[in-house]
């Protein structure tokens, strides 16, 4: 499973600069112009996970292979976009296909740098990208509506999609994301994330702050006040700072760097653990002299469908799971050690997988 996260924001707000270090590549132009980005860019990253060194010291794997995330930097959200202002819609079809939405607020200011909407007020673009989404939606449900009024003349089983859509559709009328919307069985969960709705994904919010206040300012406070009050979950980054980190060479001169500007980790770290965060899911490891390999899954995934992310044959097959909890893979110095006392376990079919579990899956062919 490979997450999906599009970056949003109003334009000069750092979105293709944050891209740029994030996806360490220079495909996204960044450039003081507001629509320089118009195909959006994706990136496919390595999530940074220290357990795998660990591991793969312990086992003496000649290869390691980190699970991946993918960026996407969607262009193109401005006031009235949803009406064909700017780039207009082409944003959607882009932002419509990821699992989470990370919006970048401008709280940095720089008076060479122009702000489309003038000066810099995170909550005035906050409410201005989430508008444009609402509106999207709110578009999208009203074209599909006549439609399928149209065949439920016919077919009475469309009856209760159409309920879910009136329903949904009340809230957006309110200028109220999709996400508020209460669904009260799992046939309504169904139908609604079938709607696939932009105002239904997770969101998370990241401050661009400058250089020399990356320990947050007036700005950043206000945007985490509005997230604390919407229940979404906010953090703070420097894209400049990123992007210089970006281009140095071995992990030694970025660890340096970090330090000497007082941070503990990447923003490109603290964006995917929130990521993770956001959108449930763990990471599992198969360990072996060959590679030491992390796999990303939904938290509350089994041990077959964990099998599963490896290999479709894995999950049909599946027999049970050799287990060992990744601390005590490191406490008992791996497999042997973890064995001998009695740390590796044999799980069956219904087991929950656990972050950090150590698996090695036998199955029948
Ligand atoms: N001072 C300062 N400038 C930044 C920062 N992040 C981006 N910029 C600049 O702002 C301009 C627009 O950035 P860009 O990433 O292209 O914005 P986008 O339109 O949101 O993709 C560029 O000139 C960047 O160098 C930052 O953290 N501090
Ligand atoms: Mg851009």
């Amino acid at each position: 499973m490979t997450l999906k996260c599009g970056i949003v924001g109003l334009p000069n707000v750092g979105k293709s600069t944050l891209f740029n270090a994030l996806t360490q590549t220079a495909a996204a132009e960044a450039q003081n112009f507001p629509f320089c980005t118009i195909e959006p860019n994706i990136g496919l990253v390595n999530v940074p996970d220290e357990r795998l060194n660990k591991l793969a010291k312990i086992a003496g794997s000649a290869e390691i292979i980190p699970t991946k995330i993918e960026f996407v930097d969607i262009a193109g959200l401005v006031k009235g976009a949803s009406k064909g202002e700017g780039l207009g819609n082409k944003f959607l079809s882009h932002i419509r296909e990821v699992d989470a939405i990370i919006n970048v607020v401008r709280c940095f200011e720089d008076t060479n740098i122009t702000h489309v909407e003038g000066g810099i007020d995170p909550i005035r673009d906050i409410e201005l990208i989430q508008l444009e989404l609402i509106l999207a939606d709110l578009e999208s449900l009203e074209k599909r509506l006549p439609n399928i009024e149209k065949k439920a003349k016919n077919d009475k089983d469309l009856q209760s999609q159409i309920a879910i859509i009136k329903k949904v559709l009340a809230v957006l009328e309110q200028e109220r994301p999709a996400r508020l919307v209460e669904l009260n069985s799992d046939e309504e969960i169904k139908l609604f994330k079938n709607l696939q709705l932009i105002t239904a994904k997770p969101q998370l919010f990241v401050c661009n702050l400058s250089e020399n206040e990356i320990e947050g300012n007036k700005f950043s406070q206000i945007v985490d006040q509005y997230c604390q009050g919407n229940n979404y979950q906010s953090l703070k980054v420097c894209a400049q700072i990123e992007a210089e980190i970006a281009s140095l060479e071995s992990e030694a001169e970025k660890k340096e760097f970090l330090e000497s500007v007082g941070l503990k980790e990447t923003g490109l770290a603290k964006i995917i653990k929130n990521s993770y965060n956001l959108l449930n899911l763990i990471t599992f490891f198969t360990v072996g002299p060959k590679e030491c390999h992390a796999w990303t899954i939904k938290k509350g995934s089994t041990a077959p469908q964990a099998a599963g992310e490896i290999h479709t044959d894995f999950e049909k097959g599946f027999i049970r799971a050799e287990t060992i909890a990744y601390d005590h893979y490191l406490e008992y110095n791996g497999e042997e050690g973890a064995k001998n006392v009695g740390k590796l376990r044999l799980e069956g079919k219904d087991y929950i997988a656990n972050d950090g579990d150590v698996f090695h899956f036998r199955f029948n062919v």
